[in-house]
Order: structure tokens, then sequence, then C-alpha cells
């Protein structure tokens, strides 16, 4: 099958490996946009006329599915900014996955970028599982620090310490953007909480869709921005894995 994925930079990885390692040898195409990273405080109508494009291309290659690696993107399409009818592949929404995780009278706290969380779509979705309380934390420098690739030691830790100082304890953590579980060992010292990444909820909803394939995954990467730069964040992230993988620059 082709499968397609699309962020702002590196944070979809998270996605793509825990697909990739549930699925196999389908081909696999993500589109990491590191010149317009962070969509997090970039213009929603500058994130929209990238994503349309974006669309008519991977329709136009016949791809199966898209899975949105982003919530600051999908937190558009799914308030219906987008007409998502005249494509013809299926699109996986992560945050109406990522909330099948929330049950009633949970202690909600949602991390996610200031766009995420001045959409609403989240509050909406989460508000609508009858939750005890909810507690909305934006994060703007996670993505700018995780895409410079420091993920370990004081720095990130500071960082990490500086948004979330404050708070206690909830029974959820929803890690509503795709580059914070790359922060999830910080954030667990912070805040004691059930972590939840969406990814896991996407893996499981897909289950239906996408068949095993055993044989060596293809993975196509179009970057936007510096290649080297992305791909050293792909190694870390995947690993030395046995894919066939290729980058090309791409802008949209
Ligand atoms: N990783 C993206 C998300 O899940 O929202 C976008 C992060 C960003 O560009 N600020």
């Amino acid at each position: 099958m082709k499968i397609g994925f699309f962020d702002s930079g590196i944070g979809g990885l998270t996605v793509l490996k825990k697909v990739v390692g549930n699925f196999g040898g389908h081909q696999y195409f993500y589109f990491g946009d590191t010149l317009n990273v962070p969509y997090g405080s970039k213009p929603v109508n500058k994130i929209i006329s990238v994503l349309e494009e974006l669309f008519e291309f991977y329709d136009s290659n016949n791809l199966d599915i898209v899975i949105a690696a982003c919530n600051t993107s999908d937190s558009l399409i799914t308030r219906g900014y987008m007409n998502m009818n005249k494509y013809n592949f299926k699109y996986i929404s992560i945050l109406k996955n990522a909330v099948r995780s929330i049950k009633k009278n949970d202690e909600v706290l949602l991390l996610a970028t200031e766009n995420t969380i001045n959409t609403g779509t989240y509050r909406e979705l989460i508000l609508s599982k009858d939750v005890k309380k909810l507690k909305e934390i934006p994060c703007p420098l996670f993505v700018p620090l995780i895409e410079e690739g420091i993920w370990h030691g004081p720095i990130a830790e500071s960082i990490v310490n500086f948004y979330l100082k404050n708070q206690k304890k909830f029974s959820k953590i929803l890690l509503g953007c795709t580059h914070y579980p790359i922060l999830e060992k910080h954030i667990k010292k912070a805040v004691i909480g059930e972590i939840i990444d969406p990814a896991d909820y996407i893996v499981d909803y897909v289950r239906n869709d996408i068949p095993y394939f055993n044989d060596i995954p293809q993975i196509t990467f179009y970057v936007s921005g510096y290649i080297n730069k992305f791909k050293y964040n792909v190694e870390r992230i995947l690993g030395k894995n046995n894919y066939k993988i290729s980058y090309i620059h791409k802008v949209f």
C-alpha cells in the first residue's frame, strides 16, 4: 500500500516509526515542511495552502491512506477548514484517534502548540467525553528545541520545567503535538499522570485498513528545508533499520 504522512518537521517521525514498526513493508511517503516549521505559530492561511498542494500531490500519486502526523494541521482540518471529500485517499485524523484515550471523569492535561489550542478542536472533543477537568498548556519552545536536536540534558529539562513546573497530577497527559513524545522522559519527571501518545491510537485504528506486509519498508522523505539536518534526525529516531530510504527536496 501507499501510505502518506505530513508534519511541519521531524515530529511526525514519532508516528511514522510506530506505523512502520507495526505494518512493515509498504511504500511510505513523509513530507517534513522544515522550511515553514513551526506551524504552531504560523498564520492559518499559510498552513492550509501548503496542505492543499501536498494533498493534490499525494492524490495524484495514488496514495491509499494519508495519516495526519501533525496535530496543528489536523486541528484545522478536523474543524472543517479544508474540503477533504475531493481526495481519493483515506484521511486519518490524529485528534479523533487521540481522544479515544480519554474517558469520563478523567483529569486531562493537554500539551500542544498555540495554533492547536486556539482552534478549540481538542477542547471540544475532550469536553464531549464528560471529563472532570481539562487544562491546556501551549509549549511553543518545545518544537524549535526538538528541531535543533536538543532532546536530552539540562536545556531540554529546564524548558520542560518552565512550562510544567506548577502542574502536579492528572489522570491523562495528552501529548497533542507529535514532536512532544521526544521529550517524554522530561515530561514524565515534571508531572504525574498517564502519558498518552496519539500515535498508539492511530496504529490501533489503522489495523483494519493496513495489513502487515513482510518486506523491506520503502520510505520517501520530501523535505522543504535542509536535507542533511533532517536526515540526521531521521537516523536518530528510526535508528539503524534495514529500510530503503530516499530524500527529495520539495517545497509546496
Ligand atoms: N508536530 C506538529 C504538531 O503535532 O502539532 C507541529 C509542530 C509545530 O510545527 N509547531
